[in-house]
């Protein structure tokens, strides 16, 4: 029996909140349509893959009466990295379900996709559920990063689905396993099948996020999590005056958690990647840039600082994003060669023969041992883990080499910090707990209305919960269509870091005065309890996108 800590205990009897519209219950909701959407981008080719679901109407609900179906049974999935609120998504599934009929049923499939494809599964009874509310993780029926896009894979789930006489599942994932969520979806209905699929939007990557999702559930509690450790860093850092603290922010492509997590805690140095890769910054350039803020520091007698540096730089800057996809097409096609080398050494040799000149010279630039985690192994989707490059000791080690070179003056002794995996477990805040709850609400909600190819959604997130809106987005509506490996393939589109938009253009604003002042901020843990404007509000992103 896990002891549970005095927090915990407390935590477990804190009650979401859900929006007004939904407080008198299932049968007092109605769904309101908008007109018939339309696909991001590539109309025609989204249309063509998606003739049953493509086109559908935004959906809001609003005051009224609804007709409730008999008992339901719904199939839960957690898909990709962990996001704090997730237990919550499940318990506003399970609370919505059993308000629309008591005999409702939730189960929740074990391990990710493949626990739906391979029926493995746990029902959610009131005592198990009870012991996840308002908890961090996805332990409760774990997650797994299984693709579910074969037809082969559908059959299996409609299958198990029909086994279970379920009348539907709701796929908790980011982007990829949404637009996966809608393929089926379009699929189960192409076969004539009622069983109907509906999406929430998770990760705290908050790259899933459009006109229609302001964000995706996870990333406040986890900005706030990497917000809180940078300001301890930073009380540390001008206590001690000796370090520079370079803290690497987990956020696998876009930068929005290191931006975020910049604008709560100001520390002197933020990157963002999308900026870099605009400018065509190389990473010569980075360094040649890190090394002037540092000499400047120092000329003022500060040794010391602290730079926020989001996870996937690496692959924003052309050199090395060359080199990349150089490595990651060149290790596909030479498997059988690179896992015969037997170590480093061997592998750089094969590297000699078959890189060509320019890409061969950013390799062998860089350290030994990150040269080393470019050749560890891709992701199931070919790609290198950025998560595993250490970009935080790289910038560290060629910022001190860079000052060497110049024969500067300036004292540079750096540290480094990687904050990922701390935050995506997390408790969640207040924020995080009533989202995720109204999301799970919403999707039981959108099942009892016979929906299908829809991701539950709450909008107006700023204005506090009583102005929350609650409704539901056709998947198609957020789809383009892109290239991935060799195919076109319809995806709802990643949203990047927008830099042209007001937190972006806050933290550039603010760079010069940050980057030589000590302007720390110390957002401090997560605060459950106390004033409002505290507890409740929500990240400087969608309080500077929203006004
Ligand atoms: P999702 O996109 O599935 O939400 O996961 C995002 C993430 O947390 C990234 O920030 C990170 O790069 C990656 O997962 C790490 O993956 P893993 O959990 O496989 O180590």
């Amino acid at each position: 029996m896990t002891q549970l800590s005095a927090l915990q205990i407390a935590r477990k009897a804190y009650q979401p909140k859900l929006p007004p519209v939904l407080r008198s219950g299932p049968a007092a909701v109605e769904l309101k349509f908008g007109g018939a959407t339309e696909s991001v981008a590539d109309q025609a080719a989204v249309k063509a893959l998606f003739p049953q679901t493509y086109g559908q109407p935004v959906a809001e609900f609003v005051a009224g009466t609804s007709k409730l179906a008999g008992p339901l049974t719904v199939g839960v999935v957690l898909s990709g990295g962990q996001a704090p609120g997730g237990h919550n998504v499940i318990a506003g599934i399970f609370d919505g379900l059993k308000a629309i009929n008591p005999a409702s049923r939730v189960l929740g499939f074990l391990g990710g996709p493949s626990g739906l494809e391979e029926g493995k599964y746990l029902e959610i009874t009131p005592e198990i559920m009870d012991a996840y509310r308002n908890t961090g993780g996805f332990d409760i029926i774990g997650s797994g990063r299984t693709k579910l896009e074969t037809e082969e894979q559908f059959l299996k789930c409609k299958a198990v689905l029909e086994g279970l006489k379920a009348n539907a599942v709701v796929i908790i994932g980011g982007d990829d396993s949404n637009t996966n969520a809608a393929v089926l979806a379009e699929w189960f209905k192409a076969k004539g099948s009622p069983i109907s699929v509906v999406g929430c939007p998770k990760t705290i990557d908050g790259d899933l996020k459009n006109a229609q999702i302001p964000t995706s559930f996870g990333f406040d509690t986890a900005a706030k999590t990497y917000a809180e450790l940078i300001g301890n860093i930073q009380r540390d850092c001008l206590s001690a005056k000796k370090y520079w603290h370079y803290i690497k922010i987990m956020g696998r492509s876009a930068s929005h958690l290191a931006l975020e997590a910049g604008l709560q805690t100001q520390p002197n140095l933020t990157l963002i990647s999308e900026e870099i890769e605009k400018k065509g910054e190389t990473l010569a350039q980075v360094v040649a840039s890190m090394a002037d803020l540092v000499e400047l520091r120092s000329k003022a007698g500060k040794n010391f600082g602290v730079a926020v540096i989001p996870e996937g730089l690496v692959e924003f800057m052309p050199d090395v994003k060359k080199l990349i996809s150089t490595l990651n097409d060149l290790m596909a096609h030479e498997a059988a060669a690179f896992e015969a080398a037997a170590d480093q050494a061997a592998k750089e040799e094969l590297l000699k023969k078959f890189l060509a000149a320019d890409v061969a010279a950013t390799y062998f630039s860089l350290p030994f041992g990150i040269r080393g985690q470019l050749l560890l192994d891709r992701d199931p989707h070919g790609n290198v883990q950025v998560s595993r490059i250490e970009t935080e000791k790289l910038l560290g080690e060629m910022v001190t080499a860079e000052l060497k070179k110049r024969g500067s003056k300036a004292k540079f002794s750096f540290l480094t910090h990687f904050f990922g995996y701390e935050g995506r477990c997390a408790a969640p805040s207040n924020f995080d707990a009533d989202y995720c709850y109204s999301l799970g609400y919403v999707a039981g909600l959108l099942v009892n209305g016979g929906k299908t190819g829809y991701m539950a959604t709450c909008s107006s997130l700023t204005k506090g919960i009583e102005k929350w809106v609650p409704g539901g987005i056709p998947v198609t509506q957020m789809m383009n269509i892109e290239r991935r490996h060799g195919h076109d393939k319809p995806v709802i589109r990643k949203a990047l870091v927008e830099l042209d938009a007001a937190p972006f253009k806050k933290l550039e604003a603010n760079r010069k005065v940050w980057a030589e002042t000590e302007s720390y901020v110390y957002p401090g843990p997560i605060q459950y309890w106390g004033p409002t404007e505290v507890c409740d509000a929500t990240t400087k992103t969608l309080e500077l996108e929203q006004g």
